[in-house]
Protein backbone atom coordinates (compact mmCIF):
# COMPACT_ATOMS: atom_id res chain seq x y z
CA UNK A 1 0.00 0.00 0.00
CA UNK A 2 1.33 3.42 -0.95
CA UNK A 3 1.11 5.35 2.77
CA UNK A 4 1.90 8.51 0.92
CA UNK A 5 -0.94 8.47 -1.14
CA UNK A 6 -3.11 7.07 2.08
CA UNK A 7 -1.84 10.20 3.45
CA UNK A 8 -3.06 12.57 1.11
CA UNK A 9 -6.59 11.09 0.48
CA UNK A 10 -7.94 10.15 3.86
CA UNK A 11 -11.09 11.50 4.89
CA UNK A 12 -10.32 15.80 6.56
CA UNK A 13 -11.77 14.40 9.81
CA UNK A 14 -8.84 11.46 10.31
CA UNK A 15 -6.27 13.70 9.18
CA UNK A 16 -7.60 16.45 11.70
CA UNK A 17 -7.33 14.13 14.02
CA UNK A 18 -3.41 13.70 13.16
CA UNK A 19 -3.18 16.88 12.75
CA UNK A 20 -4.21 17.70 16.73
CA UNK A 21 -1.96 14.82 17.85
CA UNK A 22 0.93 16.57 16.55
CA UNK A 23 -0.28 20.25 17.54
CA UNK A 24 -0.31 19.09 20.51
CA UNK A 25 3.03 17.57 21.26
CA UNK A 26 4.76 20.64 19.21
CA UNK A 27 3.15 23.21 21.75
CA UNK A 28 4.38 21.04 24.72
CA UNK A 29 8.26 20.55 23.01
CA UNK A 30 8.52 24.37 22.39
CA UNK A 31 7.45 24.98 25.40
CA UNK A 32 9.57 22.55 27.54
CA UNK A 33 12.31 23.58 25.28
CA UNK A 34 13.02 26.92 23.63
CA UNK A 35 12.73 29.89 26.39
CA UNK A 36 11.13 32.29 23.97
CA UNK A 37 8.38 30.10 23.55
CA UNK A 38 7.93 29.35 27.39
CA UNK A 39 7.65 33.17 28.45
CA UNK A 40 5.81 33.95 25.44
CA UNK A 41 3.17 31.09 26.40
CA UNK A 42 3.76 32.00 30.19
CA UNK A 43 3.02 35.92 29.19
CA UNK A 44 -0.49 35.43 27.32
CA UNK A 45 -1.64 32.81 29.67
CA UNK A 46 -1.32 30.10 27.22
CA UNK A 47 -1.19 26.46 28.92
CA UNK A 48 0.14 24.33 26.46
CA UNK A 49 -0.61 20.98 28.79
CA UNK A 50 -4.80 22.04 27.73
CA UNK A 51 -4.91 21.71 24.37
CA UNK A 52 -7.91 19.40 23.68
CA UNK A 53 -9.18 20.45 20.10
CA UNK A 54 -7.57 22.49 16.96
CA UNK A 55 -9.90 25.59 18.05
CA UNK A 56 -7.69 25.74 21.48
CA UNK A 57 -4.91 26.67 18.94
CA UNK A 58 -6.12 29.96 19.29
CA UNK A 59 -5.49 30.88 22.44
CA UNK A 60 -1.40 30.60 21.46
CA UNK A 61 0.16 33.62 20.97
CA UNK A 62 1.74 34.69 17.43
CA UNK A 63 5.19 34.17 16.54
CA UNK A 64 6.55 36.61 14.14
CA UNK A 65 9.90 37.32 12.02
CA UNK A 66 11.17 39.69 14.30
CA UNK A 67 10.91 37.06 17.49
CA UNK A 68 12.69 34.70 15.14
CA UNK A 69 15.45 37.19 14.56
CA UNK A 70 15.42 38.05 17.90
CA UNK A 71 16.73 34.77 18.93
CA UNK A 72 19.45 34.38 16.00
CA UNK A 73 21.09 32.31 15.82
CA UNK A 74 20.36 29.13 17.59
CA UNK A 75 17.56 30.23 20.18
CA UNK A 76 14.57 28.56 18.84
CA UNK A 77 15.74 25.15 18.52
CA UNK A 78 14.09 22.80 20.59
CA UNK A 79 16.75 19.92 20.30
CA UNK A 80 19.98 20.27 21.18
CA UNK A 81 22.58 21.86 18.42
CA UNK A 82 24.09 18.38 18.06
CA UNK A 83 21.58 16.66 16.51
CA UNK A 84 20.78 19.71 13.61
CA UNK A 85 21.93 18.18 10.62
CA UNK A 86 21.91 21.04 8.38
CA UNK A 87 21.02 24.78 8.82
CA UNK A 88 19.21 26.93 6.27
CA UNK A 89 18.77 31.10 6.45
CA UNK A 90 16.55 33.37 4.84
CA UNK A 91 18.27 36.11 2.67
CA UNK A 92 18.29 38.53 5.34
CA UNK A 93 18.57 41.82 2.96
CA UNK A 94 16.20 43.55 5.56
CA UNK A 95 18.05 42.90 8.68
CA UNK A 96 19.65 40.33 10.78
CA UNK A 97 18.39 36.71 8.54
CA UNK A 98 16.52 34.27 10.49
CA UNK A 99 17.20 30.46 10.89
CA UNK A 100 15.95 27.36 10.72
CA UNK A 101 17.51 24.12 11.76
CA UNK A 102 16.96 20.51 10.17
CA UNK A 103 17.42 17.03 12.13
CA UNK A 104 17.72 13.69 9.86
CA UNK A 105 14.03 13.41 10.43
CA UNK A 106 13.20 16.94 9.21
CA UNK A 107 14.98 16.63 5.72
CA UNK A 108 13.54 13.54 5.06
CA UNK A 109 9.63 15.43 5.81
CA UNK A 110 10.69 17.95 3.59
CA UNK A 111 12.01 16.22 0.47
CA UNK A 112 8.87 13.74 1.06
CA UNK A 113 6.81 17.14 0.83
CA UNK A 114 8.52 18.42 -2.23
CA UNK A 115 8.26 15.07 -3.66
CA UNK A 116 5.02 15.63 -3.54
CA UNK A 117 5.21 17.95 -6.31
CA UNK A 118 7.51 15.68 -8.75
CA UNK A 119 4.46 13.17 -7.97
CA UNK A 120 1.31 15.45 -8.36
CA UNK A 121 3.64 15.94 -12.27
CA UNK A 122 3.74 12.17 -12.74
CA UNK A 123 7.51 12.34 -12.16
CA UNK A 124 9.20 9.78 -10.88
CA UNK A 125 12.34 7.47 -11.91
CA UNK A 126 12.00 8.62 -16.02
CA UNK A 127 12.30 11.98 -14.94
CA UNK A 128 15.84 13.48 -15.11
CA UNK A 129 14.82 16.82 -12.77
CA UNK A 130 16.98 20.05 -13.76
CA UNK A 131 16.79 22.56 -10.20
CA UNK A 132 18.05 25.73 -11.03
CA UNK A 133 17.24 27.41 -7.36
CA UNK A 134 20.00 28.60 -5.73
CA UNK A 135 21.62 26.04 -3.57
CA UNK A 136 23.64 27.30 -0.49
CA UNK A 137 21.42 28.74 2.01
CA UNK A 138 18.62 29.81 0.52
CA UNK A 139 16.02 26.79 1.12
CA UNK A 140 15.11 26.54 -3.31
CA UNK A 141 17.92 24.06 -4.08
CA UNK A 142 18.16 21.80 -1.53
CA UNK A 143 14.49 21.51 -0.95
CA UNK A 144 14.20 20.33 -4.51
CA UNK A 145 17.02 18.54 -4.48
CA UNK A 146 16.12 16.20 -1.43
CA UNK A 147 12.53 16.07 -3.69
CA UNK A 148 13.67 15.06 -6.63
CA UNK A 149 16.03 12.15 -4.71
CA UNK A 150 12.81 11.28 -2.45
CA UNK A 151 10.44 11.08 -5.88
CA UNK A 152 13.70 8.72 -7.32
CA UNK A 153 14.19 11.51 -10.39
CA UNK A 154 17.89 11.54 -12.08
CA UNK A 155 18.84 14.85 -10.39
CA UNK A 156 20.95 17.52 -11.99
CA UNK A 157 22.12 20.14 -9.49
CA UNK A 158 22.95 22.58 -11.63
CA UNK A 159 22.18 25.60 -9.45
CA UNK A 160 21.26 28.88 -11.03
CA UNK A 161 23.12 31.00 -12.95
CA UNK A 162 25.23 30.64 -16.29
CA UNK A 163 22.09 30.62 -18.27
CA UNK A 164 23.89 29.41 -21.43
CA UNK A 165 24.78 26.53 -19.64
CA UNK A 166 21.81 25.70 -18.13
CA UNK A 167 20.40 25.82 -21.96
CA UNK A 168 22.38 23.52 -22.84
CA UNK A 169 21.82 21.05 -20.57
CA UNK A 170 18.48 21.24 -20.92
CA UNK A 171 18.78 20.50 -24.46
CA UNK A 172 21.49 17.91 -24.57
CA UNK A 173 19.89 16.10 -21.04
CA UNK A 174 16.51 15.89 -21.44
CA UNK A 175 15.19 17.09 -18.76
CA UNK A 176 11.50 16.84 -18.28
CA UNK A 177 11.39 18.69 -14.94
CA UNK A 178 12.76 22.11 -13.93
CA UNK A 179 12.45 23.68 -10.64
CA UNK A 180 13.56 27.49 -10.46
CA UNK A 181 11.86 30.47 -9.70
CA UNK A 182 9.34 31.19 -12.79
CA UNK A 183 11.38 35.09 -13.41
CA UNK A 184 14.55 32.31 -14.07
CA UNK A 185 12.68 29.85 -16.43
CA UNK A 186 11.36 32.87 -18.23
CA UNK A 187 15.02 34.25 -18.34
CA UNK A 188 15.76 30.88 -19.78
CA UNK A 189 13.17 30.60 -21.91
CA UNK A 190 13.39 34.10 -23.42
CA UNK A 191 17.87 33.70 -23.56
CA UNK A 192 17.06 30.46 -25.73
CA UNK A 193 14.93 32.03 -28.18
CA UNK A 194 17.46 35.02 -28.61
CA UNK A 195 19.99 32.36 -29.46
CA UNK A 196 17.90 30.60 -32.15
CA UNK A 197 16.90 27.48 -29.57
CA UNK A 198 13.33 27.44 -29.64
CA UNK A 199 12.52 25.84 -26.09
CA UNK A 200 9.21 24.22 -27.42
CA UNK A 201 10.32 21.73 -29.47
CA UNK A 202 14.26 21.19 -28.63
CA UNK A 203 13.72 20.78 -24.37
CA UNK A 204 12.14 17.63 -23.44
CA UNK A 205 10.32 19.75 -20.48
CA UNK A 206 6.82 18.26 -19.09
CA UNK A 207 6.40 20.10 -15.93
CA UNK A 208 8.26 23.44 -14.26
CA UNK A 209 7.72 23.06 -10.63
CA UNK A 210 7.80 26.99 -9.53
CA UNK A 211 7.81 29.19 -6.49
CA UNK A 212 9.56 31.49 -4.17
CA UNK A 213 7.53 34.62 -5.63
CA UNK A 214 4.69 35.59 -6.89
CA UNK A 215 3.54 35.37 -10.79
CA UNK A 216 0.63 35.81 -12.27
CA UNK A 217 -1.53 33.89 -14.15
CA UNK A 218 -0.98 35.67 -17.31
CA UNK A 219 3.05 35.14 -16.95
CA UNK A 220 2.27 31.32 -16.19
CA UNK A 221 0.47 31.14 -19.53
CA UNK A 222 3.46 32.94 -21.19
CA UNK A 223 5.73 30.55 -19.61
CA UNK A 224 3.58 27.01 -20.69
CA UNK A 225 3.49 28.40 -24.17
CA UNK A 226 6.95 29.22 -24.56
CA UNK A 227 8.44 26.16 -22.56
CA UNK A 228 5.62 23.58 -23.61
CA UNK A 229 5.24 21.97 -20.30
CA UNK A 230 2.77 22.48 -17.39
CA UNK A 231 3.66 24.92 -14.67
CA UNK A 232 3.00 23.62 -10.86
CA UNK A 233 3.50 26.98 -8.58
CA UNK A 234 5.04 25.55 -4.97
CA UNK A 235 4.84 27.50 -1.96
CA UNK A 236 7.21 27.65 1.36
CA UNK A 237 9.42 30.28 3.50
CA UNK A 238 12.51 29.39 5.34
CA UNK A 239 11.10 30.18 8.97
CA UNK A 240 8.76 26.80 8.55
CA UNK A 241 10.72 24.65 6.11
CA UNK A 242 11.17 25.80 2.79
CA UNK A 243 9.51 24.69 -0.73
CA UNK A 244 6.81 22.17 -0.74
CA UNK A 245 4.57 23.81 2.28
CA UNK A 246 1.74 23.84 -0.50
CA UNK A 247 1.91 22.89 -3.95
CA UNK A 248 -0.86 22.57 -7.11
CA UNK A 249 -1.69 19.35 -8.65
CA UNK A 250 -1.75 18.63 -12.55
CA UNK A 251 -5.35 20.65 -12.28
CA UNK A 252 -3.54 23.63 -10.97
CA UNK A 253 -6.44 24.72 -8.93
CA UNK A 254 -4.78 25.91 -5.71
CA UNK A 255 -1.89 24.44 -3.83
CA UNK A 256 -2.45 21.84 -1.33
CA UNK A 257 -1.06 22.13 1.82
CA UNK A 258 1.01 19.79 3.20
CA UNK A 259 -1.88 19.46 6.12
CA UNK A 260 -0.12 16.35 7.56
CA UNK A 261 2.79 18.36 8.46
CA UNK A 262 1.64 21.76 8.72
CA UNK A 263 -1.30 23.50 10.72
CA UNK A 264 -2.76 26.26 8.59
CA UNK A 265 -4.94 28.94 9.60
CA UNK A 266 -5.48 32.47 7.95
CA UNK A 267 -6.22 35.22 10.02
CA UNK A 268 -7.14 38.98 9.54
CA UNK A 269 -4.11 40.46 9.70
CA UNK A 270 -5.41 43.31 12.13
CA UNK A 271 -7.04 41.81 14.03
CA UNK A 272 -5.45 38.67 14.86
CA UNK A 273 -8.58 36.74 14.35
CA UNK A 274 -9.26 34.02 12.35
CA UNK A 275 -11.53 34.52 9.08
CA UNK A 276 -14.37 32.46 7.67
CA UNK A 277 -13.46 29.93 4.88
CA UNK A 278 -13.21 31.48 1.85
CA UNK A 279 -12.04 34.72 3.12
CA UNK A 280 -8.63 36.25 2.24
CA UNK A 281 -6.18 37.06 5.34
CA UNK A 282 -2.72 36.19 6.65
CA UNK A 283 -1.52 32.80 6.74
CA UNK A 284 -0.22 31.57 9.93
CA UNK A 285 1.45 28.03 9.98
CA UNK A 286 1.58 25.49 12.69
CA UNK A 287 4.06 23.05 12.63
CA UNK A 288 3.14 19.03 13.03
CA UNK A 289 5.95 17.23 13.48
CA UNK A 290 9.33 19.52 12.87
CA UNK A 291 11.78 18.91 15.42
CA UNK A 292 14.34 21.54 15.14
CA UNK A 293 12.79 24.65 14.78
CA UNK A 294 9.18 24.08 15.08
CA UNK A 295 6.79 26.96 15.01
CA UNK A 296 3.58 27.45 16.63
CA UNK A 297 1.25 30.08 14.42
CA UNK A 298 3.81 31.97 12.54
CA UNK A 299 2.40 34.84 10.89
CA UNK A 300 3.72 34.20 7.38
CA UNK A 301 2.62 37.90 6.22
CA UNK A 302 1.23 35.85 2.81
CA UNK A 303 -2.10 36.43 1.82
CA UNK A 304 -3.94 33.99 0.85
CA UNK A 305 -7.50 32.21 1.39
CA UNK A 306 -8.83 28.24 1.88
CA UNK A 307 -10.14 27.67 -1.33
CA UNK A 308 -14.05 25.88 -0.97
CA UNK A 309 -14.59 22.00 -2.28
CA UNK A 310 -12.83 19.40 -2.40
CA UNK A 311 -9.90 19.04 -5.65
CA UNK A 312 -11.09 17.11 -8.91
CA UNK A 313 -7.47 15.12 -7.83
CA UNK A 314 -9.67 13.39 -4.88
CA UNK A 315 -6.84 14.65 -2.59
CA UNK A 316 -8.24 15.97 0.76
CA UNK A 317 -5.87 18.64 1.76
CA UNK A 318 -6.95 21.73 2.03
CA UNK A 319 -6.09 24.12 -0.89
CA UNK A 320 -5.20 27.85 -0.61
CA UNK A 321 -4.95 30.10 -3.36
CA UNK A 322 -2.07 31.31 -5.52
CA UNK A 323 -0.53 33.83 -3.64
CA UNK A 324 -0.63 37.77 -4.07
CA UNK A 325 1.93 38.63 -2.19
CA UNK A 326 3.30 39.46 1.19
CA UNK A 327 0.90 42.24 3.28
CA UNK A 328 4.72 44.24 2.99
CA UNK A 329 4.20 44.01 -0.95
CA UNK A 330 0.80 45.16 -1.44
CA UNK A 331 0.45 48.97 -2.59
CA UNK A 332 -1.81 51.39 -1.20
CA UNK A 333 -2.57 53.66 -4.19
CA UNK A 334 -4.96 56.49 -2.81
CA UNK A 335 -6.28 54.15 -0.75
CA UNK A 336 -6.51 50.93 -2.97
CA UNK A 337 -5.15 47.68 -1.81
CA UNK A 338 -3.04 46.25 -4.95
CA UNK A 339 -0.03 43.89 -4.75
CA UNK A 340 2.00 43.85 -7.85
CA UNK A 341 1.12 40.39 -9.02
CA UNK A 342 -2.52 41.99 -9.84
CA UNK A 343 -1.24 45.00 -11.57
CA UNK A 344 1.56 42.02 -13.76
CA UNK A 345 -1.57 40.27 -14.39
CA UNK A 346 -3.33 43.13 -15.95
CA UNK A 347 -0.26 44.40 -18.01
CA UNK A 348 0.47 41.00 -19.88
CA UNK A 349 -2.81 41.24 -21.47
CA UNK A 350 -1.31 43.52 -23.60
CA UNK A 351 0.64 41.21 -26.39
CA UNK A 352 3.44 44.09 -26.90
CA UNK A 353 4.21 43.98 -23.04
CA UNK A 354 6.83 40.91 -22.14
CA UNK A 355 6.82 39.61 -18.69
CA UNK A 356 9.48 42.32 -17.30
CA UNK A 357 8.60 44.70 -15.31
CA UNK A 358 9.02 46.60 -12.13
CA UNK A 359 7.49 48.95 -9.65
CA UNK A 360 8.77 52.38 -9.01
CA UNK A 361 7.45 53.84 -5.80
CA UNK A 362 8.23 58.14 -5.29
CA UNK A 363 6.56 60.77 -2.99
CA UNK A 364 4.53 63.38 -4.95
CA UNK A 365 3.52 66.30 -1.74
CA UNK A 366 2.07 63.81 0.42
CA UNK A 367 0.97 61.49 -2.04
CA UNK A 368 2.63 58.07 -3.13
CA UNK A 369 3.16 57.93 -6.81
CA UNK A 370 3.68 54.54 -8.57
CA UNK A 371 5.20 53.87 -11.71
CA UNK A 372 4.96 50.63 -13.58
CA UNK A 373 7.63 50.62 -15.96
CA UNK A 374 7.18 48.43 -18.54
CA UNK A 375 9.89 46.43 -20.79
CA UNK A 376 7.83 45.87 -24.43
CA UNK A 377 8.89 42.69 -26.31
CA UNK A 378 11.21 42.73 -29.15
CA UNK A 379 9.96 43.72 -32.15
CA UNK A 380 7.70 46.59 -30.86
CA UNK A 381 8.73 49.91 -32.64
CA UNK A 382 10.57 52.04 -30.37
CA UNK A 383 11.18 54.80 -32.18
CA UNK A 384 7.50 55.75 -32.52
CA UNK A 385 6.77 57.71 -29.87
CA UNK A 386 3.26 57.80 -30.73
CA UNK A 387 2.81 53.70 -30.45
CA UNK A 388 4.64 54.18 -27.28
CA UNK A 389 2.06 56.83 -25.93
CA UNK A 390 -0.79 55.16 -27.25
CA UNK A 391 0.49 51.52 -25.48
CA UNK A 392 1.21 53.45 -22.08
CA UNK A 393 -2.21 55.09 -21.93
CA UNK A 394 -3.95 51.78 -22.92
CA UNK A 395 -2.13 50.28 -20.06
CA UNK A 396 -2.89 52.84 -17.48
CA UNK A 397 -6.80 52.90 -18.76
CA UNK A 398 -6.59 49.00 -18.23
CA UNK A 399 -5.34 49.33 -14.81
CA UNK A 400 -8.01 51.82 -14.02
CA UNK A 401 -10.72 49.97 -15.38
CA UNK A 402 -9.33 46.70 -13.62
CA UNK A 403 -8.32 47.37 -10.04
CA UNK A 404 -9.37 51.10 -9.83
CA UNK A 405 -5.56 52.31 -9.28
CA UNK A 406 -4.11 55.17 -10.91
CA UNK A 407 -0.71 54.16 -11.94
CA UNK A 408 1.55 55.83 -13.79
CA UNK A 409 2.72 53.85 -16.97
CA UNK A 410 6.05 53.92 -18.25
CA UNK A 411 7.21 51.69 -21.45
CA UNK A 412 10.77 51.18 -21.10
CA UNK A 413 12.85 49.25 -23.98
CA UNK A 414 13.62 45.54 -24.49
CA UNK A 415 16.26 44.02 -21.79
CA UNK A 416 16.09 47.30 -19.88
CA UNK A 417 14.93 45.49 -17.13
CA UNK A 418 17.56 43.33 -14.71
CA UNK A 419 17.16 40.03 -15.28
CA UNK A 420 17.15 37.67 -12.21
CA UNK A 421 18.77 34.16 -11.52
CA UNK A 422 16.40 33.74 -8.20
CA UNK A 423 13.68 36.09 -7.14
CA UNK A 424 12.72 38.78 -9.37
CA UNK A 425 13.17 42.61 -8.09
CA UNK A 426 9.69 43.69 -8.51
CA UNK A 427 9.40 46.83 -6.64
CA UNK A 428 12.09 49.99 -6.67
CA UNK A 429 10.91 51.94 -3.45
CA UNK A 430 12.53 55.70 -3.87
CA UNK A 431 9.94 56.86 -1.06
CA UNK A 432 11.88 59.57 1.25
CA UNK A 433 12.60 57.27 4.83
CA UNK A 434 12.24 53.64 2.36
CA UNK A 435 15.85 51.27 2.67
O1 LIG B 1 11.27 31.34 -1.09
C1 LIG B 1 11.21 29.08 -0.25
C2 LIG B 1 10.88 28.59 -1.60
C3 LIG B 1 11.89 28.18 -2.43
C4 LIG B 1 9.57 28.48 -2.02
C5 LIG B 1 11.59 27.68 -3.68
C6 LIG B 1 9.25 27.97 -3.25
C7 LIG B 1 10.26 27.58 -4.08
P1 LIG B 1 12.10 32.44 1.55
O2 LIG B 1 13.29 32.94 0.79
O3 LIG B 1 12.18 32.38 3.02
O4 LIG B 1 11.76 30.98 1.11
O5 LIG B 1 10.88 33.33 1.12
C8 LIG B 1 9.58 33.01 1.55
O6 LIG B 1 8.63 33.89 -0.49
O7 LIG B 1 6.89 34.11 2.60
C9 LIG B 1 6.42 34.29 0.21
O8 LIG B 1 6.28 35.67 0.44
C10 LIG B 1 7.32 34.08 -0.99
N1 LIG B 1 6.89 32.89 -1.74
C11 LIG B 1 7.37 31.64 -1.63
N2 LIG B 1 6.73 30.82 -2.49
C12 LIG B 1 5.80 31.57 -3.13
C13 LIG B 1 4.81 31.31 -4.12
C14 LIG B 1 11.43 30.58 -0.17
N3 LIG B 1 4.65 30.11 -4.66
C15 LIG B 1 8.61 33.96 0.94
N4 LIG B 1 4.02 32.34 -4.50
C16 LIG B 1 7.20 33.62 1.32
C17 LIG B 1 4.17 33.57 -3.98
C18 LIG B 1 5.90 32.90 -2.64
N5 LIG B 1 5.09 33.88 -3.07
Amino acid sequence: MDTQQDILTMPHEQLEALQLEGVKKTVVACYENVAFYRESFDAAGFDPYAVESLDDLSKAPFVTKQDLRDNYPFGMFAVPRSEVKEIHMSSGTTGVATVGGYTDHDLRIWGDCFARGIRFAQGGVDDVCHICYGYGLFTGGLGAHYGSLAAGCTTIPISAGNTERQIRVLREMGSTILCCTPSYAMHIADTAIEMGIDPATEFSLRAGIHGAEPFSNNFRADLERKLNYKVLDVYGLTETMGPGVAIECWEQDGLHLAEDHFFAEIIDPETGERVPDGEWGELVLTSIDREASPVVRYRTRDITRFLPGTCKCGRTHKRIDRLHGRTDDMLIVRGVNVFPSQIEDVMKTFEEASSWYQLELTTKGSLDVVTLKVEVNPGFDFDQMSAIQNLQRQIKAALKTALSVGVEVKVVEPKSIPRSEGKAKRIIDLREGAN
